[in-house]
């Protein structure tokens, strides 16, 4: 496909052909996502203004977000696509790259994965797999490059069949990172990614655009905090599902743009905070996700939550606190390769299921329950996800050593559970509103 024959002035149906989609089928899943988006969203009361942008985002997914990226395409900028919150965004911006975070949320398309997957792999590495083998997605149909890494086995198998349709990169993430041979080889693995990025884009990643990046990711993961820590509030300004939307994005949109309509939106929940406006009343019963990421259009577990008059008020998530919690730290790093340690030490910092030993998380789970004031904990596993299934037993020792009520729910992306799932759910809310009324 030729970069430079890809038109954007000119309607959708006719991009994405041009994009070499599955037209006939992509149609179908584009007719099912209002009514989706319609059920979970906008049913809901009270919703603050500024969430009106993120609606607009959604609801054009496959429009104007890829055109206004192609456009960048035609001026000869490279569009490199991941996974997983371990990808250096920073060192692709530094480059006048797009980095983009690809569809892996959706139940569609894993019926096509499992020609060539085994049926009992996580639905997020078969919809991932499954939108690029049935070219579903235009963002897919974007990349140049897509980055993988060396983080659960499913998904390590699955980029390696992946790199048959499209060059992949795996990124080498040591799975220990208390010891200074891991901290070494993630480092020059992260040297090693700035040289495949300035090869693929032809264009040198300077200190000085290097830091500019770095500014500006952390920019956007403060504003992103920021509006985190509205939601400390009783009544909550905002919903959970509004806020997953939110970090569902992050990765989607135009940094700076992203940036500037998430600051618009922490003014707007921190008035909300002083008057006193909340989502909820006032002593709703509070909830904290802990778990798998929750990539778009994954809504099922937040909505099922809060039409069960619950709030969440926080996710230990890569769809959440796990993506912006930590900073890159420049301050007294005189070199470039300085630089690239800090931000290397950074990703290093992120508490994945996937490392052993994983110690900080459970302390990270139980600090951020009495933070957010938490009434009790949801968490969430994929199915078929062993690395969080099975570090689900210290999170559950923690969080009883305080006393802090906790379910595990596994699910996976289909329908085919919501019965049983609800009335988990609505039992488990009933419990934590009974325990709260007691306190
Ligand atoms: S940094 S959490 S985004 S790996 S759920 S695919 S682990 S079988 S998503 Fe993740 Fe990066 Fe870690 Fe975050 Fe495998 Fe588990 Fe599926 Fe997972």
């Amino acid at each position: 496909m030729e970069t430079q024959e890809i038109r954007t002035d000119m309607d959708n149906e006719t991009f994405w052909r041009q994009l070499g989609m599955d037209i006939e089928r992509h149609g179908v899943l584009m007719n099912v996502l209002p009514q989706v988006f319609q059920s979970v969203f906008q049913t809901q009361e009270n919703r603050p203004k500024s969430i009106e942008y993120y609606d607009s985002v959604v609801m054009d997914i496959h429009g104007k977000r890829p055109k206004e990226v192609f456009d960048r395409k035609n001026n000869g900028d490279k569009v490199i696509g991941a996974f997983c919150n371990f990808f250096p965004e920073e060192l692709v911006l530094a480059a006048g790259a797009v980095p983009l975070s690809l569809c892996g949320g959706a139940e569609f398309p894993i019926a096509d994965a499992e020609k060539v997957l085994p049926r009992n792999t996580c639905p997020l590495i078969k919809s991932s797999f499954g939108f690029k083998v049935s070219r579903l997605c235009p963002y897919f149909q974007l990349a140049d490059l897509l980055v993988g890494e060396t983080t659960c086995g499913g998904k390590k198998k699955m980029y390696e069949l992946l790199g048959e349709h499209v060059p992949t990169y795996v990124l080498h993430l040591p799975h220990k990172k208390d010891d200074a041979i891991s901290r070494n080889l993630w480092f020059e693995e992260v040297k090693k990614f700035k040289g495949i990025v300035e090869e693929l884009t032809g264009r040198e990643i300077t200190d000085v655009n290097l830091r500019k990046a770095i500014d500006l990711t952390n920019r956007k993961r403060e504003a992103l905090a920021r509006i985190y820590n509205t939601r400390k509030a009783d009544p909550v300004p905002i919903s959970g599902k509004d806020i997953l939307l939110v970090m569902q994005l992050a990765l989607f949109d135009d940094a700076a743009r992203f940036t500037q309509m998430t600051n618009e939106l922490a003014e707007e929940l921190e008035q909300r905070v002083r008057q006193g406006i909340g989502v909820a009343s006032k002593g709703a019963p509070r909830v904290l996700i802990s778990g798998t990421p929750m990539a778009i259009p994954n809504w099922k577990l937040h909505d099922t939550i809060e039409k069960s008059g619950a709030v969440v008020v926080t996710e230990e998530s890569c769809t959440g606190t796990r993506y912006f919690t930590d900073l890159v730290d420049v301050n007294g790093a005189s070199t470039t390769n300085d630089v690239i340690k800090s931000l290397a030490e950074k990703y290093l910092n992120i508490n994945c299921a996937c490392f052993t030993p994983n110690n900080e998380r459970p302390e990270d789970v139980v600090r951020l329950a009495k933070e957010y004031h938490a009434d009790g904990v949801v968490y969430y596993v994929l199915q078929f996800c062993h690395e969080f299934n099975t570090e689900y037993a210290k999170i559950e020792r923690a969080l009883k050593a305080e006393s802090i009520p906790v379910i595990k729910i596994e699910t996976d992306y289909s329908d085919s559970d919501s019965g049983q799932l609800k009335t988990r759910i609505e039992t488990f809310v009933e419990m934590i509103r009974s325990s709260k009324a007691l306190r």
